[in-house]
């Protein structure tokens, strides 16, 4: 197929040039036109100068210091950023903890009883949870542990008093919690305002967000970052990871298999539904339905040849990585499985979906399906899922599925025939498992130098950033300077689709990680999964730090969301920093127009939590930078 010069320019991705071409080709417009008709965009709400908070607005300062330099309530610059930054924050932390509370109000229904559809999978991982929360196993039902795991989850996100989440205790390593009391305490005493920097209730820390937000609250940059930091911990530790470990006790912990990737995963004479969003819990039973012998029959019925069930965004990434299911695609790729005119049908739950998907799927006859009470679509179907009743529910969403491949056009069909193998299921689990039970190999090989260090990368599609090309550049530059990539979201579905987890890449690594890997059998980037599990790269980390007894801006860690766009990368990036790793960035966040916004996050950070945001446009400086942060972490360890 000719690819058009302006088609490529928007993604480095083989198979997405392809749709591209056939969506132009069709006049079928994409989110990249989209974008190109919102241009020129808002050069205030850009550098974050732009108010809207109170009914006076909005709002704007002006960058050149001619104009208005206060809000009509006399908010300057750097309020009015820190505010918009940590309600961004709150809106990525409120995205992941509320799916970490479904989870765990799943379990206790599971223990209890009252939800039969659902089993505990995952009784090693039920016990290692219960014994870091201090939960007595021996002797005890594995549904009276999981009752246990879900009350102190539930208590964590509802919590009143000022007690630091017990998850927050039960994972950090000990050298940070003491770090994040004394950081509370010295800002404390340098402002003479009482500043908290452990979280008490993961909602309470979402909520306080909004209300010293709210007009005429709190316009101290400081004082609001650290409430932003606040929260943000209460989402890595808190509840991102219940979601992580929660999903791992009922669904089971993710181990290293093989899975392919990209959007010649659909099948031309299977139906195929594509799951898409971010909670697994109605996915998994969509793939448990459609691989039953009862679906496969209807589906012949309906001449096809079975059902292919396939992943998309983190939904994906959770299916990925516990049963091998193909992953279609990226945040940036959701339209353009659609466009190839083979999905029968998508079904969605909550976060990272496009509303414009809905009218999209009329120009097919892919059904449209929404599933969740927190998420409504114009124009989609609506099958309201519930947790009790999920067999039934994903029973009628198969069907539906299976019946509309009767109405496909098989003229109109276009997949491009591109796909990659890759080695996914990196949970901590498994990466210790693939060491031999203990991270000391990987502790020696950072020593010795073989790896330098290890650098997490995470996060979305932006089509502001041709697609996938930072991802891919970004990995490949840092593996050829010995460091091990690690990541999840959207960068380990651009990662797999680019063969960068396979374990024949290890040969484009430098000399000492390709050893490594090749000893081993890894690739030299891990999918360590979807957003949500950030927190098994934060658990990770505080292995390695209680291991070598220290903390964790000790090590040679570094972070990057190079195509950012979510609220949720907002609330990964600063848990990241928090948690004492530098964090890369690309694009620059609303931030530029305030100074002292700026060095809090850029400079303050770093000398007082270890970690700091950097922003960087370039791939491979950006990579030097990564490699010049590391070598400096290794001098001061003197490895
Ligand atoms: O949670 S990486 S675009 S899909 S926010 Fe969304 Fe960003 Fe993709 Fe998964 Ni994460």
């Amino acid at each position: 197929m000719n690819i058009d010069e302006k088609i490529k320019a928007k993604s480095v991705d083989p198979a997405s040039r392809e749709m591209l071409q056939v969506a132009a080709d069709q006049n079928i417009e994409t989110v990249w036109e989209r974008l190109e008709k919102q241009q020129p965009q808002c050069g205030f709400g850009e550098l974050g100068l732009c108010c809207r908070i109170c009914a006076m607005g909005p709002c704007r300062i002006d960058p050149f210091g001619e104009g208005a330099q206060k809000g009509a309530c006399g908010a300057g610059a750097d309020t009015i950023i820190a505010r918009n930054l940590i309600r961004m924050i709150a809106g990525g932390a409120a995205a992941h903890s509320d799916h970490g509370r479904r989870p765990a109000l799943l379990l206790k229904d599971v223990a209890s009883g009252k939800n039969k559809n659902y089993e505990l999978v995952d009784v090693e991982k039920l016990k290692a949870v219960a014994a870091r929360l201090g939960i007595a196993c021996k002797g005890r039902k594995k549904t009276a542990i999981a009752a246990d795991i879900a009350d102190i989850a539930l208590n964590d996100f509802g919590k009143q008093d000022e007690e630091t989440l017990a998850f927050v205790k039960a994972y950090a390593p000990v050298k940070r919690l003491a770090r994040w009391q004394k950081i509370a305490t010295d800002l404390s005493a340098a402002t003479e305002k009482t500043i908290g920097i452990l979280p008490r209730g993961i909602d309470r820390e979402i909520v306080d967000i909004m209300h010293r937000t709210h007009f005429g609250v709190d316009h101290d940059p400081l004082s609001l970052i650290a409430q932003g930091v606040r929260a943000s911990i209460g989402d890595g530790w808190g509840g991102s990871l219940i979601a992580t470990e929660i999903q791992d006790i009922l669904f089971g912990t993710p181990k290293i298999r093989e899975a392919t990737a990209n959007l010649g995963v659909l099948s031309k004479d299977q139906v195929n539904i594509v799951v898409h969003g971010h909670e697994p819990i109605l996915s998994e039973k969509i793939v448990e339905i459609a691989s039953s012998k009862v679906m496969e029959k209807l589906a012949r019925k309906h001449g096809a040849q079975g059902i292919n069930v396939v992943g998309m965004c983190c939904t994906g990434n959770e299916v990925l990585m516990r049963h091998g299911i193909p992953i279609a695609g990226n945040e940036l790729q959701q339209e353009l499985a659609i466009i190839t005119g083979a999905v029968e049908l998508m079904s969605v739950d909550v976060q990272c979906i496009f509303p414009a998907l809905a009218e999209l799927c009329k120009c097919y006859h892919t059904h449209f399906v929404a599933t969740s009470d927190q998420a409504g679509f114009p124009g989609a179907t609506h099958i309201q899922f519930e947790e009790t009743e999920a067999d039934q529910c994903a029973k009628k969403i198969v069907t539906m599925a299976i019946e509309n491949y009767d109405n496909r056009n098989h003229d109109r069909v276009y997949i491009p025939e591109i796909t990659n193998s890759a080695m996914v299921g990196f949970s901590v689990e498994a990466i210790l498992d693939a060491l031999g039970g203990t991270p000391e190999p990987l502790l020696d090989a950072i020593k010795s130098g073989a790896i330098k260090g290890v650098v997490g990368i995470v996060g979305c599609n932006n089509p502001k950033v041709t697609h996938d090309f930072y991802h891919i550049e970004l990995a490949k530059a840092l593996i050829a300077k010995d460091i091990l990539v690690i990541g999840t979201g959207c960068w380990a579905i651009a990662a797999a689709k680019a063969g960068l987890m396979q374990t024949e890449t290890a040969k484009d690594a430098g000399p000492g990680l390709r050893a490594v890997c090749e000893a081993l059998k890894i690739p030299p980037c891990l999918h360590m999964g979807s957003c949500v599990d950030c927190s098994r790269m934060l658990v990770l980390a505080g292995a390695l730090a209680d291991a070598l007894g220290v903390d964790i801006d000790d090590l040679p860690l570094v972070g990057s969301a190079p195509e950012w766009l979510t609220e949720k990368a907002v609330s990964i990036g600063t848990f990241f920093v928090a948690s004492g790793v530098p964090v890369h960035l690309w694009p620059m966040p609303p931030i530029a127009g305030g100074d002292q916004v700026m060095e809090i996050l850029t400079k303050t950070a770093g000398e007082v939590f270890g970690g700091y945001f950097f922003v960087e446009e370039d791939p491979l400086k950006a990579a030097d930078e990564m490699e010049k942060i590391i070598n400096k972490k290794r001098q001061a360890l003197g490895i």
